[in-house]
C-alpha cells in the first residue's frame, strides 16, 4: 500500500469524500484511514457499503449533501465526470467548492519520488504496459505496474527508489488528474471509444493529450492523424523530449506473444521508452522475446500437436477480434456472447481465414446467418464447453490437411456478461477446458 503521508498533508485536517466503491476506491480508503484520516464514503450500489465501512469509512449519501467540509472528492474512475451529465455528486463537489480528484492524482500528490511512466490509447495500453514493465524488471530496474490493467495505484507497493511504476491510464483516470502527468507519457493510437462518457472525439482526444502536461519525455505512434496532430503541436511548443514511434518502425524482433501491427506499434513505443532509459538495443530485444504475453489478449494458453490454442477473451468487440484473426490462419473460432452494435460486421476480409466457427451465447442466431452469408463453416455450439470440445477434436482430426496445424482461437467479438461475470472468467474457462485436454488421445 503506498504511504499516504504527504497527501494528507495537504487536507488540513479535512475529512476526504469518496465516492465508488469498486477496487480503486477502496484502495484509496485503505490508504488514508492507514492514517487515521476521516473518510466518508458512498456508492450507489447498497451492496458496496459493508466494505468501505470494514475499513472505518463513514457511509453516507455524498450526492446529497452539502461538501463544503471536505478537503475534496475522490471520485472513482467509472463514474460520469461531465457526459451524458455529471453525476450528482460531482454538482454537489461543485457547489461546495471542493476538487474532484481520482486516485492517479491521490498517488502523485503522496509525492513517492519514483519515476512514472503513463502509457495511454484507446487499444494496446495493457500489453505495452506490461511489455515495458517486463524489460525493464529484466535488466535490473524493478519496475511495478498498475492502474487501469487492474492493480489500482493506491493499493501498489513501490518499488525501490531507483525503480519506476509503469501505470496504464484511462482516459477516465485522465480525466481525474487536474496537476498529475508522468514522467515518460505514451500515447499509443486514438480511435472512436468511450464517447458515452466524452460526448465527442474532440473531448476523447483532448483528455488522452492531457497525459503529457506541461514538459517531460513523450513517446507516440503517429499512425493515426490523432496522434499525428498531438505530435506535431509537441513538436512546434519544443517543451518535451519527443520520440515518435510507429507500427510500421523496422529492425524490431518478431516475439510469439505479440503478433500483428497493433503489437508493433507496442513493441515500438517499449522500444522508445527502454532506449531513453539507457538500455541497450540487445538487451530490450532479448527481453521483447521472452515476453510471456498477456492473459485473455491472443494469449497462447496451450500448443497440442502442433495445434496452437489461443485465449483472447479481451476481444469484446469485432475490431479486437480482428487483431487476432489478422495473426493466423485455417482457424478454428469461438465466437459469440453478447453482440455489440454491428455485430461481426468489418470482419469480412478475414473469412478466409477460418476453418470452422462455433458459435456461442445470445449471439448465435445472429452471428450465424452472418457467418452462412459469408461462407464460413459453423455449429451451433451454444456454450463454451461444447465449442472448445467441437474445436479442439475438429483441428486434431484436420491436422495433417494442407494448411498446417491449425489454430483453436477463443476471440469472441463480444462481451462475455450473457454467461459470464466477465472477459477474465470467460478465458479461464476456455483456459481451464483447454488444460484438460489430453496430448496421447488427440494424437
Ligand atoms: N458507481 C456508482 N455510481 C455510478 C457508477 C458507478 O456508485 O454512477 C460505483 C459502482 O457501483 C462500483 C464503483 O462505482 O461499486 C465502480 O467504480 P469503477 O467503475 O470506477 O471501478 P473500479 O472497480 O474502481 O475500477 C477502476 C477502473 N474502472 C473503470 O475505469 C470503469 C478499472 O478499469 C481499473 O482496473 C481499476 O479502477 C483499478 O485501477 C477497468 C475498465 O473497465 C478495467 N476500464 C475502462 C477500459 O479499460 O475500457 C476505462
Amino acid at each position: 500500500m503506498i504511504n499516504a503521508q504527504n497527501f494528507v498533508k495537504t487536507l488540513n485536517g479535512n475529512p476526504v469524500a469518496v465516492f465508488g466503491l469498486g477496487k480503486s476506491g477502496l484502495a484509496v480508503i485503505s490508504a488514508l484511514r492507514e492514517l487515521s484520516v476521516k473518510v466518508e464514503a458512498w456508492d450507489d450500489n447498497p451492496q458496496s457499503h459493508e466494505a468501505a465501512l470494514q475499513l472505518g469509512a463513514g457511509v453516507i449519501p455524498l450526492a446529497d449533501m452539502d461538501l463544503s467540509g471536505f478537503a475534496c472528492l475522490v471520485l472513482a474512475p467509472g463514474i460520469p465526470l461531465h457526459h451524458p451529465e455529471p453525476h450528482p455528486v460531482v454538482i454537489a463537489a461543485h457547489h461546495a467548492g471542493i476538487e474532484v480528484i481520482g486516485d492517479i492524482e491521490v498517488l502523485h500528490r503522496c509525492a513517492h519520488g519514483r519515476a512514472v511512466i503513463g502509457i495511454t490509447g484507446t487499444n494496446g495500453k495493457s500489453t505495452t504496459t506490461a511489455l515495458i514493465t517486463h524489460i525493464l524488471d529484466a535488466y535490473g530496474i524493478k519496475a511495478v505496474s498498475g492502474g487501469n490493467i487492474g492493480e489500482p495505484v493506491m493499493g501498489l507497493t513501490l518499488p525501490p527508489t531507483n525503480g519506476a511504476l509503469v501505470l496504464e491510464l484511462s482516459s477516465f483516470q485522465l480525466d481525474l488528474c487536474p496537476t498529475f502527468a508522468p514522467d515518460i507519457a505514451v500515447l499509443l493510437n486514438i480511435t472512436p471509444d468511450h464517447l458515452d462518457r466524452h460526448g465527442t472525439m474532440e473531448e476523447y482526444t483532448a483528455v488522452k493529450e492531457k497525459i503529457f502536461g506541461e514538459n517531460g519525455i513523450a513517446v507516440i505512434a503517429t499512425d493515426d492523424d490523432r496522434t499525428k496532430k498531438i505530435a506535431d503541436t509537441l513538436a512546434t511548443k519544443n517543451q518535451h523530449i519527443l520520440y515518435t514511434v510507429s507500427a510500421q518502425d523496422e529492425g524490431l524482433p518478431e516475439c510469439n506473444a505479440l503478433q500483428g501491427a497493433h503489437n508493433h506499434q507496442n513493441r515500438a513505443a517499449a522500444y522508445a521508452v527502454c532506449c531513453h532509459l539507457g538500455l541497450a538495443d540487445d538487451q530490450i530485444f532479448e527481453a521483447m522475446k521472452t515476453f510471456p504475453g498477456l492473459n485473455h489478449r491472443q494469449f497462447l494458453t496451450r500448443i497440442i500437436n502442433g495445434v496452437a490454442y489461443i485465449n483472447d477473451s479481451k476481444a469484446t468487440n469485432a475490431e479486437a477480434a480482428a487483431r487476432a484473426l489478422e495473426c493466423s490462419r485455417n482457424i478454428y473460432w469461438i465466437v459469440g456472447g453478447r453482440a455489440k452494435e454491428g455485430g461481426l460486421e468489418g470482419l469480412e476480409s478475414y473469412m478466409d481465414r477460418i476453418t470452422h466457427a462455433f458459435v456461442i451465447g445470445e449471439a448465435m442466431d445472429d452471428f450465424s446467418s452472418w457467418l452462412k452469408k459469408h461462407g464460413v463453416a459453423y455449429e451451433l455450439s451454444e456454450n463454451m464447453d461444447v465449442a472448445t470440445e467441437q474445436a479442439h477434436r475438429m483441428a486434431q482430426n484436420e491436422r495433417g490437411q494442407p494448411g498446417g496445424a491449425g489454430t483453436v482461437l477463443l476471440s469472441p467479438a463480444c462481451s462475455s456478461y450473457d454467461q459470464y461475470v466477465n472477459f477474465e472468467q470467460r478465458g479461464d474457462h476456455f483456459t481451464a477446458l483447454v488444460a484438460e485436454f489430453d496430448e496421447e488421445e488427440a494424437a
